[in-house]
């Protein structure tokens, strides 16, 4: 059993014990009954202490049960007996308590939380709304504001953070278990607040949770939850508290058989079997804490702070002083950027700041654990670039390029030892993109690959094995449904109609304005190097190239696909006239597009592409070509990827 109880004096323990995030699933809600049934019986009590064993509290409920139907006890009812139990229970807690586990600490008296730990509602990123009292009881503990932003917005606050609104009535320095059972011989001297359940609700500031909930709804853009969420907030201010908890409970399972929960579920899992690849089963290798980056332009500065933000020493080599030092302007100021945002602390950036070497001396990198080259994307650049690297560093020192498009096997094979090469594709900003191609050469040692694994873990980055090809995963997609968008500006749709559709299918924006966001110059560039190469493909649209001939190189031009004199993307007739000169020139007799012939259009050309990707063992699952689709250009989540689509249709 998960639940064991223990009693010291007057205080009772009830510990929760399921590796590895003490999900509650069917039998620890079993258990958490039983719990409150027996220490209900015991005499002379006078506080029940929860906690949990391992790294965290609860981080929610099993979501492995989503599937199947609820069974028995379900937890706003196990809630209810925490809540109403003879004695206050007090929870302790360390590491996470999200979703069931923040509901599960709300229907405790008294909430007593390690300095470190984090808080959150997160079920809104999983297409639900927390379903066991959580929109209820947790504006009867905190101002109704950060109650929404919580449950709408689904990420989790720093303890400190919740002991300021008063969700943790203790924050521990030292272990949240100790200091709960000293806070629990407290109680009795202490005025009781009553069940949380039983408190009133707090909106100091109507108009701010109107003008939140009017922002979050807006943001939803095609998503239910985040509308029931607002939804649920609304009734916890205005309806009794039985009534609340009623129309929550059935907004909750109503949501749970919601397509969108089911695909949110899938994404969840997917990102996190991505990680897993059978021939690195049982290669245990310790994380990189020694990194050399060779490269100190935006993809180098940002792999660079990507590691320094990981705790990870980080030396940068460049061709020269001045290089080397324009680098470290780069990672200082990204690094700057992270301390003025709040992502790090003062004394860390210091920190940070002082485990970090820019330099133009290559012996540097002789104690690095793995060097990462970001330098010009041209092969003969990197080929020399690794016959250095290879030279000043020792032979267990594993290397790694982050080459967008080049044969990561012929990289390789230009080495002496060609086992050390692995691909880290990073995705620009790279201390922000979450996703990461791990390229697979043909000779890779398993050493190698888990050594580049274990990096990507270390980083905290959604990892995805790929197999060589031109693009590998994502920018082998991207370039079949840029052709396919650009066919169809020549048959008749304008760019604006095709980023219309996108936008309404989900995506952040259309391919157009990301294209003008990126620059257009940058893939010009690459085109004229495969026309030199003779690898034009023979329905070649020349229309990119008018508007780079033109100097419409995007958004830094202040003209690209879209006109930007006005600071804002507005359509431009001269990129209409350029396109119908250009469907006219080929003969094309043009034809309106719907925003459903769009996307119809799209999803086909990104299936068809993934699928051959699959065939081609490029990609070891469906799922995988999901998670990088999502987190690479934006897919939307909660439709669960276009492979998810494909097989759910
Ligand atoms: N249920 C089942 N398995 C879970 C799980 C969960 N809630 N959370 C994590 N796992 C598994 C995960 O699949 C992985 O398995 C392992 O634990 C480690 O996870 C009623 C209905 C807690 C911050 O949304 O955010 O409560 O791959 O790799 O990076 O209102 O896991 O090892 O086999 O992510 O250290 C709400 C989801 C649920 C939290 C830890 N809770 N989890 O991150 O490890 S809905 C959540 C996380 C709910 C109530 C509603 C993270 C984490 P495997 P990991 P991590």
């Amino acid at each position: 059993m998960s639940i064991s109880i223990a009693r010291e004096g007057d205080i009772a323990r009830v510990t929760l014990d399921n590796p590895p995030v003490n999900a509650l699933g069917q039998a620890q809600r079993e258990g958490l009954a039983d719990a409150v049934a027996q220490t209900n019986a015991m005499d002379g009590l006078r506080a029940v202490v929860l906690h949990c064993a391992g790294r965290s509290f609860v981080a929610g409920a099993d979501i492995r049960e989503f599937g199947k139907p609820p069974e028995p006890p379900h937890l706003p009812d196990v809630l209810a007996q925490i809540e109403g139990a003879r004695v206050p229970w007090v929870a302790a807690i360390h590491g996470t308590a999200l979703g069931g586990g923040l509901e599960l600490a709300l229907a405790c008296r008294y909430r007593v939380a390690a300095r470190g730990a984090k808080l959150g509602l997160p079920e809104v990123t999983l297409g639900l709304i927390p379903g066991a009292g959580g929109t209820v009881r947790l504006p009867r503990i905190v101002p109704a504001t950060q109650a929404l932003q919580m449950v709408a917005g689904g990420k989790p606050v720093a303890a400190a953070q919740a002991a300021e609104w008063g969700l943790i009535d203790h924050l521990a320095d030292g272990d949240a278990l100790e200091a709960a059972v000293q806070f629990a011989a407290t109680v009795a001297k202490r005025r009781d607040p009553g069940p949380v359940l039983a408190r009133p609700v707090q909106n100091p500031d109507p108009a701010a949770f109107d003008a939140l909930a009017d922002r979050l709804t807006k943001r939803a853009r095609g998503q239910h939850s985040p509308i029931e969420a607002v939804a649920a907030l609304r009734r916890a201010l205005t309806l009794p508290a039985p009534e609340a908890m009623a129309a929550e409970r059935e907004a909750f399972l109503r949501l749970r058989d919601d397509p969108q929960s089911k695909a949110l579920a899938h994404v969840f899992f997917a990102e996190r079997g991505a990680a897993r690849l059978d021939r690195l089963k049982g290669v245990a290798v310790p994380a990189p804490e020694r990194v050399g980056v060779v490269g100190g332009g935006t993809m180098g500065a940002g792999i660079a702070s990507a590691c320094l933000l990981a705790g990870l020493r980080v030396t940068l080599l460049e061709q020269t002083a001045d290089a080397a030092q324009a680098a470290q302007d780069r990672v200082t100021g990204i690094l700057q950027d992270s301390l003025s945002r709040g992502v790090i602390a003062p004394d860390r950036h210091a920190a940070l700041v002082a485990q970090f070497t820019a330099t133009h001396d290559p012996t540097a990198l002789a104690d690095a654990q793995l060097v990462i080259e970001a330098v010009f994307e041209d092969f003969d650049v990197k080929k020399a670039v690794l016959a250095q690297l290879e030279s000043v560093t020792p032979p267990e020192c594993v290397l790694a390029t982050n080459t967008s498009y080049l044969d990561v096997n012929a990289l390789a094979a230009t080495m002496s030892d060609p086992s050390r090469l692995v691909g880290l594709h990073f995705f620009s900003p790279a201390h922000v993109m979450k996703l990461l191609e791990i390229v697979v050469p043909d000779g890779v040692s398993d050493t190698a690959l888990a050594t580049g694994a274990a990096l990507a873990k270390a980083l905290g980055k959604i990892m995805v094995f790929a197999g060589v090809c031109d693009g590998f995963i994502a920018n082998r997609i991207m370039s079949a449904y840029r052709a396919a968008c650009e066919h169809m500006l020549e048959a008749g749709a304008t760019p604006w109609e095709v980023d219309a559709a996108m936008v309404d299918f989900g995506f952040p924006m259309g391919i157009y304005q990301m294209q003008d966001l990126a620059g257009l110059d940058i893939a010009w560039a690459m085109r004229k190097r495969r026309a030199a190469e003779g690898k034009r493909p023979a329905d070649y649209v020349r229309i990119p190239d008018i508007l780079c001939e033109a100097g419409r190189f995007g958004r830094k031009a202040g003209r690209g696909w879209y006109d930007y004199t006005t600071g804002k993307p507005v359509p431009d007739p001269e990129v209409e006239r350029v396109i119908a000169a250009e469907s006219a020139r080929k003969g094309i007799a043009r034809r309106p597009f719907t925003a459903e012939d769009i996307m119809a259009r799209i999803l086909s050309v990104m299936q068809a592409e993934g699928a051959a990707i699959l065939r081609e063992g490029i990609a070891s699952r469906a799922a995988d070509i999901d998670v990088v689709m999502i987190n690479a250009f934006g897919f939307p989540r909660w439709t669960g990827g276009p492979m998810y689509l494909r097989d759910a249709s």
